[in-house]
């Protein structure tokens, strides 16, 4: 699969500045500094399209790039970009920390194809657990992916990425893929679910 082309849209803070919804979307969701940004610009081999930040919890707005790819299902489609969640001293529900423009997207979005969910291979927080539960909730199963592989030991990947494969709650044949921003791992699988879960579902918004 070649990647055509990649290119900011448009940073979002109100529903009036959504795109119009006749593009497919897949959206990335994680706690702030677990590597998002990293990921995006891995994922679309772009140096710094997303910006990698090191000040948590900057990005409130919700951020779209257009892409396009040889795949026949994700000819064209939006990815979108979500503010962080896990940054406030104390714990707050999902709701109250995302905001009802973040809820409001992630359960009335019809163009909404997929969730991708990034937490850390290292560490699961409440926050984590929390989040998964809310989206299985409201019926977005999201894609599980462990970031930052490469600051694992190898004698010891296998069992951490089983840790936190139990301590997220998922389930015997849910995924959780292993990424790293540094190294590229993963990327290939990373793409072929979200090929999969583009196939899967029938064709009709774009
Ligand atoms: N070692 C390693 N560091 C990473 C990886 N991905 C991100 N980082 C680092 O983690 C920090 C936060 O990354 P960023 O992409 O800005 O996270 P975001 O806040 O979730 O968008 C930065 O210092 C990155 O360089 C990775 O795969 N491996
Ligand atoms: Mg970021």
């Amino acid at each position: 699969m070649k990647i055509f082309a990649a290119e900011f849209i448009k940073s979002c803070v109100t529903p009036e500045q959504f795109p119009s919804g006749q593009l497919h979307e897949i959206a990335f969701v994680g706690r702030s500094n677990v590597g998002k940004s990293s990921l995006i610009n891995s994922l679309l081999n772009r140096r710094d399209l997303a910006k990698v930040s090191r000040t948590p919890g900057k990005t409130r707005a919700v951020n779209v790039f257009l892409v396009s790819t040889s795949d026949p299902n994700l000819s064209q489609f939006h990815l979108v970009d979500l503010p962080g969640y896990g940054f406030a001293r104390v714990s707050k529900s999902v709701r109250t920390q995302w905001g009802p423009l973040i809820e409001d997207y992630l359960v009335g979005r019809a163009s909404l194809l997929g969730i991708v969910m990034l937490v850390d291979s290292r560490v699961v927080t409440d926050q984590d657990r929390q989040t998964i539960a809310w989206l299985r909730s409201i019926r977005r199963n999201p894609l599980v992916v462990a970031t930052k592989v490469d600051k694992l030991k190898p004698s010891e990947r296998v069992r951490t990425l089983r840790l936190t494969h139990r301590a997220l709650g998922l389930a015997d044949g849910e995924l959780l893929i292993p990424y790293s921003s540094e190294t590229g791992d993963g990327r290939d699988r990373l793409w072929g679910a979200l090929r999969e879960a583009a196939g899967r579902r029938p064709a009709d918004i774009a």
